[in-house]
Parts: C-alpha cells; structure tokens; sequence
C-alpha cells in the first residue's frame, strides 16, 4: 500500500525537510513512499542545488507529484526569458537560488539565465511538470487554495489570499490542504496562538512553517485511499 508524504515551501532548504520526512516515517529506500510538494521549492534558502538535487532524483523515480507555487512560477518565467528576474532577486529571494545555480562569472541577468540553462538542462522541465492541484480521495491539494473572481469564480490560484479561501470558501465533503501562507500567520488569526504547527480550521489545513526562520518543516501522512494517517 502506497503512502503519501506531504510537504510545503522548502524554500531552499532540504535538510529541515529531511529531518522533517525521517520524523513521519519516510523511507528513501522504499518503492510505495510517494512524496507531494505544495510548491515554493526554491528562493530564500542557501540549498538550493541540494533542493533541485532532491526533486529530481524523487521525479526519476516517478516518487515527486510536485505542486507549483508562486516561486517556481517565478523560476520558470527567469528560465524561459519571460520575466528578467531582478525584481524577484530584490524582494524575493531569488538572489540565493541563481547564486547556487549559475556559474559565478556570469555577470548580467542573460547570462545567469543562460548559465542555469547549461549547467542544469532538466531545471525548465521540473518547473513544467509542476501541477496546480493534486486530489487524493477527498483531499485537494494546492499551493495557495483557490482565488475568487468574476470571471472566473473560484479557481485555483497559487497567489491565492489564503485567508480570504478560508473564510469564504465552501469545502462541501472535501479537505483543502496548502502552504504558502504561513501556518503561524493562520494560526495567529483564526486562533490567536503562535505555532508553526500545521493549521487546522474546518475543512482546511495549512502547513507552511517558514522554513526560513523555524528549520522546520511540516509533513502530513496519507494512506493511498486518502485517509490522513496520525503521526504516531
Ligand atoms: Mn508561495
């Protein structure tokens, strides 16, 4: 029986994660551990190439559903030329991820997208594989919840203002489970407490620990009919 691994935002840093999947009981070696990232993998955190390291070896093995987040997105636009990528260096954190991945002589934005290009060729593929929501019996998993608008209703939006979701969205019978906002920031206004432990309201649970500050990250455990399965 397959087992699902659920993280969010690693944001560039790998070994709060490996200490966070260890504690849930994952192991590298078995076949049925399946993992699935919200998203936001790079950007703030100095392990950046271990990260990229990480999922590539996890999607070769066909054991990564990889959610995009709105930082990935950011990478992907940087790689494709869409976007110059300064703003996201400047308030972003991205500064750290094109450190780690471009050659250190590369001294204009071109030529650090050109270097990342080479020096990791299979980078643009991840980034496009990365799905916008993954469902699991009756649990949906997304980056940032779901946005609403007119044109569109409620759709899934990996900017979504995730506290907006929560207060207005109607889950029915399903479970929206997502990062991106920080579970402490959730915590702190739904239930004036300050925790980075996952955010559990109705049918919602956030799992963002802002890696960047905690060294934390938070891992959820389902079985492959979609039952959540309780840290023991
Ligand atoms: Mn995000």
């Amino acid at each position: 029986m397959k087992k699902y691994f659920v993280f969010s935002d690693i944001h560039g840093s790998l070994t709060p994660l490996l200490v966070g999947l260890e504690k849930a009981g994952f192991d590298i070696d078995n076949e049925s551990h399946i993992l699935i990232s919200l998203g936001d993998h790079f950007d703030r955190g100095i392990e950046n190439l271990k990260v990229l390291g990480f999922i590539k070896y996890f999607d070769r093995m066909n054991r990564l559903i990889m959610i995009k987040g709105n930082h990935d997105e950011y990478l992907r636009r940087f790689l494709l030329g869409i976007d110059d990528g300064i703003m996201n260096i400047q308030f972003n954190g991205m500064g750290n991820t094109v450190i780690e991945l471009a050659d250190s002589s590369a001294n204009s934005m071109e030529k650090i997208r050109r270097s990342i290009l080479k020096r990791h060729p299979y980078t643009l593929d991840l980034l496009q594989k990365m799905v916008d929501q993954y469902v699991l019996g009756k649990y949906i998993f997304t980056h940032a919840g779901l946005e609403y608008n007119k044109e569109k209703g409620w759709h899934v939006y990996n900017f979504a203002r995730t506290i907006y979701f929560v207060e207005n969205f109607d889950p029915k019978d399903n479970y929206y489970v997502f990062g991106h906002t920080h579970a402490e920031i959730l915590n702190k206004y739904f239930y004036n407490k300050e925790s980075h432990e996952p955010f559990r309201y109705k049918n919602f649970i956030g799992i963002d620990t802002k890696t960047i500050i905690s060294k934390k990250v938070n891992v959820l455990v389902f079985d492959e009919n979609g039952n959540e399965i309780t840290n023991q």
